[in-house]
């Protein structure tokens, strides 16, 4: 096969990331803004304040990603831009923002898909206890109808949450991202059932008040490991090291995704719920496992997994000659037949890649162009696996990379740059790097050109 005829070619991007924070604009401060006010939590001291000043520049940005042949864009929403204190009062200003933007991409022939939630939570949640709050899944509710009321009869799909196991894992577990804590597990997990359950209701929200029938799902880290060698030993210790789990883990992706998927936690979970202070209520499960559409994965690298004497799942450390991005994340392509196959097998979803990219310090050279051969290799080698798992009969229905243009990469600053557009970020000039005019022919030639 080559790529599916109604495959989405998309790229990606994030409002805290892009925009410019909105309380400069009338909107509400996020945890964000706290966090890069802390000395040393940012690599370079900078924060979003001013990002890609995308919220004025919205229209110009749009125009370039028409002219790159780009077919479908993931966004996110600011919540504070919206409801600058997270609950009842809603911004008219902020809201209408997000109208004017997916308005100005269907005009330009791009399909949004929109995510709820990209990690910004409304400062004001924050110091009622943000996700620890037992009411934050009322209060997401709350943000996701005024969201679809207003939006739902454009927008192609919907994410309701973006990484858990960053926000939760990052930033209220090892304290590196917003809001900078470092909580205990009982409380990890009590944080984690609270973002699921905001999923599950925003999810009922989208099926009740969207009029355009749009797609949906949300997107998750997609965790996953790669078989060492093609014996079924190790194949099997790489499928449990993607999809079970034997300890407690965040960034584990089952204990996320068997709840959506399968209505349950995995085993581990359910021993531990056992242990804590408070469990789960009644029909939680239900509303957590409301059927979503795809299976939407953020996928950048994966170990490389045997299986060890006993069976188990054993990390192979031999990583001689292994190339690394700028983040030293390892250039690892296989993640993307591995990953979208074992998720199929166990959760028999169509599978969309909702982030993948390569993190570079990408410059404009003195021809006034940006060169960037390497991220062209890397998604080259990432697509190629991902048609491989189509042929394979993996149901693959989306690729969006990460990300459409340089921003800020969080406790990262400025420094790395994953776009495919380079933005210089004194003048905000944007220039399209030689990977943005690749892009494009993979997307007029629906992928055939990369295999
Ligand atoms: O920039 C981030 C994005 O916000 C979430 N996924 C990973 C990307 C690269 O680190």
């Amino acid at each position: 096969m080559a790529f599916p005829e109604k495959f989405m070619w998309g790229v990606a991007t994030a409002a805290y990331q892009i925009e410019g924070s909105p309380y400069t604009t009338g909107g509400g401060q996020s945890v964000w803004d706290m966090f890069c006010k802390r000395p040393g939590k940012i690599a370079d001291a900078s924060s979003g304040e001013v990002a890609c000043d995308h919220f004025n520049r919205f229209r110009e940005d749009i125009a370039l990603m028409k002219d790159l042949g780009i077919p479908h864009y993931r966004l996110s929403i600011s919540w504070p831009r919206v409801m600058p204190s997270g609950m009842r009062n809603v911004s008219q200003e902020g809201l209408d923002f997000y109208s004017q933007l997916i308005d100005e991409l269907l005009v330009n022939g791009i399909q949004p898909h929109v995510t709820m939630y990209h990690w910004d939570t409304p400062w004001e949640l924050y110091l009622k206890g943000g996700w620890l709050n037992s009411d934050m899944p009322s209060w997401f509710q709350d943000y996701a109808e005024v969201l679809v009321k207003k939006l739902g009869d454009r927008v192609a799909s919907w994410m309701t949450i973006n990484e858990p196991q960053c926000f939760i894992g990052l930033g209220m577990e090892q304290g590196i991202h917003a809001p900078g804590d470092k909580l205990g597990q009982q409380e990890i997990l009590w944080a984690s059932h609270q973002a699921l359950l905001s999923h599950g209701k925003a999810v009922q929200v989208i099926r009740s008040e969207a009029t355009n029938k749009p797609l949906v799902g949300w997107a998750p880290v997609g965790g996953c490991a790669i078989p060492h060698t093609n014996s079924t030993e190790d194949i099997e210790a790489a499928r449990f090291a993607t999809v079970e789990m034997d300890t407690f883990n965040t960034w584990s992706t089952g204990m996320w995704t068997d709840p959506v998927f399968l209505g349950r936690y995995p085993k581990v979970i359910e021993e531990f719920w056992e242990t804590c202070y408070q469990q789960p209520a009644d029909g939680d499960m239900e509303i957590i496992s409301q059927p979503i559409d795809f299976f939407g994965a953020n996928i950048y690298n994966a170990p490389r997994v045997r299986a060890g004497a006993n069976g188990k799942p054993e990390v192979v450390r031999d990583e001689t000659g292994l190339g690394r991005t700028l983040f030293h994340w390892p250039v690892s392509p296989e993640a993307l037949y591995w990953g979208p196959k074992f998720f199929h097998d166990r959760y028999k979803k169509p599978v969309v890649i909702t982030e993948n990219g390569m993190a570079l310090s990408d410059w404009v050279h003195l021809d006034g162009k940006v060169h960037d051969p390497q991220r062209i290799d890397f998604l080259q080698r990432y697509l190629q696996e991902f048609e491989r798992a189509g042929r394979d009969g993996v149901d693959i229905a989306g690729y969006m990379q990460w990300s459409f243009m340089d921003n800020f990469e969080w406790a990262e600053g400025y420094r790395f740059r994953f776009g495919l557009v380079h933005v210089d970020y004194t003048t905000q000039k944007r220039t399209p790097k030689d990977s943005a005019y690749w892009y494009k022919d993979v997307i007029a030639t629906n992928g055939a050109n990369i295999l």
